[in-house]
């Protein structure tokens, strides 16, 4: 193609589409993708009611019963594009050390030959859908607008769900700056080729970032962060970037605010790598013994974070939806977004139920006798049992507006964003991590949260039991160099006053016998509670080797007094010789990350084995003159 075919197309340009840069993009995705015809999404509900008919007919969407599930459809995907593709995905900097030996790395110039040789007519026999979309409320000095060009009505519907999405978002944009996102399912249609329900291309998929220019391509996947790309391309690896370069955090962090009786509310946003339950987590019931507290959600998946004027850190939830995983989801796990699912929700990936409503392994009560599962066969529990197949694929998903949660925060749209007042970061281990501990200070937090992980728990990622670090949850999400990303951490910290306080939690620590011994989901409220109270001084904590543990005492046990003061001393119990063990293995992860890690994790690894050599303590040659309550409370002997 020549730059003289780019400069002849002819291109319809809506009157109320003022933006130059975004104008002559258009047409050159126009020249290069050549679809049959381009639409300029308004973000209408009618545009959105329309795409859905639309899908319906085409076969991508079935519309669920209106009498269980109202307005609300179903999709099931290709079973080659189930998920995200990490080793797929690429951050193309222009050099090689600032993507980091965590990130897949093509020089940008050799990406951007073969994305357009992809591209080239990717989108012929479809129609180009222009999709301006605001992360974060439209206005917002926080937010940012992007714009998706993509081939994928489905893709139109979820970004109406995900972001603020339309013609709003062009008026707002001006003559300012937007991040340009390409997407194409990478199936373009011969002449007369009838399509498929989940068009996508199953040999071929790209997920790439340019950071610097800041720009999104996409190509051949239609699922999930692969396509919706405001979400994880946008909000987390092009944001992150941009975020460091100007002095702010984009974070995968659930964001709650916590309500006590006498009104006073404090927020948290908190880091958990995949399946620690974080949605939940996001929108907990406090149990019965907790009147007068209110847990409300600002968001699930991505915070935004910027210092104010005051010295604080002020969140947003860029997102306007929830694009969560359905199996397990429940009204025993999260009640909360059973009810905010209820209406107006598209399903991907579920099971399908004879009377057109879904259901998922994990969704409370009986299984249905028969149903037919994502792939569109039929199952029943004996077949499930016989063949090992579960109904709803482990990734399927709900897509839903954040409106709908019952317990959204009056302030989740609020432009100036929340004050942040602590940062709890967490991970699925089965043994050494105690129930909660928080950082002695701010730099030690970063170290914390730095070397979380998650052990595994599914063969299919290495050996189960081996820890898998997953720093901040971020480490597919960083659009550079991970020292780089710890060092920004310890940047932003050095320039506020007073810090947000930092903890580590772990819900799934167990017994010798294999059991939780943490009940978990509402109960996690008793931990909450006593973060907030840290927060404002209002709790007393001992000091550890890890940092400040609460005591028994520490805690509200109202409603739980069959947790006994000798489970929760083994709960919170800190093995020396295995946390020594733990630190020495932090080495493997900084290593890798040698040449940019920050001087400050060396001393802070250097800290805490100090603090976990057992040196002949001042209180065993002198008891009777350093009664100190600190080894009886939680240090193994
Ligand atoms: O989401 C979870 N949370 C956070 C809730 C606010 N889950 C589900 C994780 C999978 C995504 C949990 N699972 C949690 C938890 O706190 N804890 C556990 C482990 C657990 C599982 C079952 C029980 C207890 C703990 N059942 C009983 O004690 C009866
Ligand atoms: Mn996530």
């Amino acid at each position: 193609m020549t730059d003289v075919a780019f400069l002849e197309t002819n291109v319809q340009i809506p009157s109320y589409v003022k933006n130059e840069r975004l104008i002559a993009w258009v047409k050159e995705m126009v020249a290069l993708c050549q679809p049959d015809s381009v639409y300029w999404c308004d973000g209408s509900e009618e545009e959105y009611n329309r795409l859905c008919e639309q899908m319906v007919a085409s076969g991508t969407f079935k519309k669920l019963n209106p009498q269980k599930r109202p307005n609300s459809f179903y999709a099931q995907s290709d079973p080659s594009d189930v998920a995200r593709v990490e080793d797929r995905t690429f951050i193309c900097s222009r050099r090689r050390e600032d993507a980091g030996p965590t990130n897949n790395w093509v020089d940008p110039r050799e990406m951007k030959q073969t994305l357009k040789g992809l591209f080239s007519g990717a989108m012929r026999g479809r129609t180009m859908y222009i999709i301006p979309f605001s992360m974060g409320p439209i206005g917002s000095k926080i937010s940012q607008i992007g714009v998706e060009i993509s081939d994928s009505p489905y893709v139109v519907v979820n970004m109406k769900i995900m972001t603020r999405m339309g013609k709003k978002v062009l008026e707002a944009l001006g003559d300012g700056d937007f991040v340009p996102c390409l997407h194409s399912v990478g199936a373009p249609l011969a002449e007369g080729q009838a399509d498929v329900p989940w068009p996508c291309n199953k040999t071929t998929k790209y997920i790439v970032h340019f950071p610097e220019e800041r720009s999104i391509w996409s190509y051949g996947s239609g699922y999930g962060g692969n396509a919706l790309l405001g979400k994880k391309c946008f909000a987390l690896r092009i944001a992150s970037a941009m975020g460091r370069e100007e002095g702010w955090l984009a974070e995968h962090m659930l964001i709650l605010g916590v309500e006590n009786p006498q009104g006073e509310k404090t927020y948290v946003a908190a880091a958990f790598p995949s399946a620690c339950g974080k949605t939940n987590f996001a929108m907990l019931i406090p149990p019965k013994a907790f009147e007068g507290y209110k847990v409300t959600t600002i968001g699930d998946d991505i915070a935004w974070i910027k210092p104010g004027e005051d010295g604080r850190l002020y969140a947003i939830n860029p997102e306007a939806g929830f694009f969560g995983v359905a199996p397990g989801t429940s009204y025993e796990s999260n009640p909360n977004m059973m009810t905010a699912i209820k209406s107006n929700t598209i399903f991907t990936n579920v099971a399908l139920t004879p009377d057109g409503d879904v259901w998922w392994e994990g969704m409370d009560g009986e299984p249905p006798a028969e149903c037919i599962d994502w792939q569109g066969q039929t199952w029943t529990p004996a077949i499930g049992k016989e063949q090992n197949r579960k109904a709803a694929h482990p990734n399927a998903r709900f897509t839903v507006a954040a409106a709908q949660c019952p317990v959204i925060d009056k302030d989740w749209e609020n432009p100036n964003g929340v004050p942040i007042s602590a940062f709890i970061f967490g991970g699925r281990r089965a043994s050494l991590v105690p129930l909660v501990y928080q950082a002695v200070n701010w730099n030690y937090g970063v170290y914390l949260a730095a070397t979380i992980g998650s052990e595994m728990t599914a063969a299919a990622f290495g050996n189960v039991g081996q820890v898998r670090r997953d720093p901040m949850a971020m480490l597919p999400f960083c659009g550079y160099h991970m020292g780089d990303y710890f060092n920004h951490w310890l940047q932003v910290g050095r320039t506020l006053p007073n810090p947000p306080r930092i903890f580590c939690v772990n819900w799934f620590r167990k017994d010798k016998d294999g059991k939780f011994m943490w009940p978990g989901f509402s109960e996690n409220m008793r931990v909450l509670k006593w973060v907030v109270d840290r927060v404002h001084g209002h709790a007393y904590a001992i000091e550890s080797p890890l940092g400040w543990m609460p005591r028994y005492e520490d805690l509200e046990w109202t409603g739980l007094e069959n947790f006994t003061q000798e489970r929760f001393k083994e709960l919170m119990a800190i093995d020396r010789e295995g946390w020594k063990q733990e630190v020495l293995s932090h080495e493997e992860l900084f290593e890798k990350l040698y040449d940019r890690l920050p001087k400050e994790f060396i001393l802070m690894r250097e800290l805490l084995l100090s603090s976990l050599w057992r040196s002949p303590a001042r209180w065993e040659l002198a008891p009777e003159r350093y009664s100190d309550s600190r080894l009886d409370e939680h240090v193994n002997a």
